[in-house]
């Protein structure tokens, strides 16, 4: 079937490497059809519309907030060092599991998630929880946007404008007690909706946390928004974590629940392979995933390849997190 299949630059690096984690090998073998679902996923690879439309059309369906809020004033101080990916790109090589573990299949797939309306439940060790209509929440946000990297563990990287507002801003709304320690996100659970979370050994719905400190620091974004308009269901809509100096595992799409709590809590590639997804997981050319070295990236689009950096290129915002 190689004939069939034209690797886009990207794939060099894949090539090497096993996506995010081996136990996918065995996540096919279970399914009693290994090679016939790798087979579709190829084709689909090939003649996905990731050469055309992003999938919807992003301008479609706003809400009445979103037509104010769009599109966002950009936030220089963060200025990056490359130029941005390709939109269509981002679009449509994503890292979403619930639908898929394969890179193409999430653009079409998550469509089938409904995000309107979306409320997410800020509570535990806060002084006043509290669930949040996202809509409604946009109103009384600081709304930007901030151009960030963003660092797969695989290797690939991307560089995409961001709209949101600070987790700060939300956390300081429900004032967290002085017990908390931890944040602690969680994802929707539909396994109906989203065939993967049918994957009954999967520690679903996904989880992801922080450190109460990293999650007041100023990096720290929750994206509503990319590209100047709302989220693409594949990118995590209506609502995600964007943690840049982490591996992109850390930064969580279509949140439902925020839980501030005192102990470090179990996360969701933590718990499948702990030793190959650290929980703190900050970027570092130094420290090699057990199967591969961290110490060259690759642009998704133009596969260009650039040195990874500590902290991502952050550290000037977060090293001092870590001293
Ligand atoms: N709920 C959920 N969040 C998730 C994931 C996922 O599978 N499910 N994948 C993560 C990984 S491994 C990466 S690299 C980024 C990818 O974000 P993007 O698809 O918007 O580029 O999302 C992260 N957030
Ligand atoms: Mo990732």
């Amino acid at each position: 079937m190689s004939h069939i299949i034209i690797p886009k630059p990207w794939k060099i690096i894949d090539d090497e490497v096993t996506p995010e984690s081996v136990y996918l090998n065995r996540r096919e073998f279970v399914k009693g059809m290994g090679l016939l679902t790798l087979y579709s996923s190829l084709l689909a690879a090939g003649c996905s519309p990731g050469n055309g439309a992003v999938n919807p059309p992003p301008e479609t369906n706003l809400t009445a907030t979103e037509k104010i809020l769009y599109p966002a004033p950009r936030n220089e101080k963060y200025a990056i060092d490359r130029r941005p990916t390709d939109e269509k790109v981002a679009a449509s090589y994503n890292n979403f599991y619930e639908f898929s573990s394969d890179k193409q299949e999430p653009q079409t797939l998550a469509q089938k998630l409904n995000t309107k309306p979306w409320a997410v439940a800020v509570t535990g060790l806060v002084h006043k929880p509290q669930t949040f209509d996202i809509d409604s929440l946009l109103k009384t946000m600081p709304v930007e946007e901030r151009m960030y990297r963003l660092r797969c563990v695989e290797r690939w990287a991307m560089a995409v404008p961001w709209t949101g507002f600070p987790l700060k801003a939300l956390l300081d709304k429900v004032q967290p007690k002085s017990g908390a320690a931890y944040v602690k996100m969680t994802s929707f659970y539909k396994p109906f909706t989203a065939l993967g979370q049918l994957e009954f050994w999967e520690p679903w719905p996904y989880t992801e946390a922080l450190t109460l400190k990293e999650a007041m620091n100023e990096m720290t974004f929750m994206a509503v928004g990319i590209y100047g308009h709302p989220l693409p269901k594949q990118h995590g809509a209506p609502i995600r974590l964007v943690v840049p100096w982490k591996y992109g595992f850390k930064s969580i799409k279509s949140i439902v629940k925020i839980e501030l709590v005192k102990a470090k809590p179990a996360t969701f590639w933590n718990t499948l392979q702990g030793l190959e997804y650290d929980f703190q997981a900050n970027v570092d050319p130094r420290i090699p995933h057990p199967r591969w070295s961290q110490r060259v990236e690759q642009m998704i689009g133009t596969g260009e390849k650039r040195r990874t950096q500590p902290y991502n290129g952050y550290g000037k915002y977060v090293g001092k997190l870590y001293a």
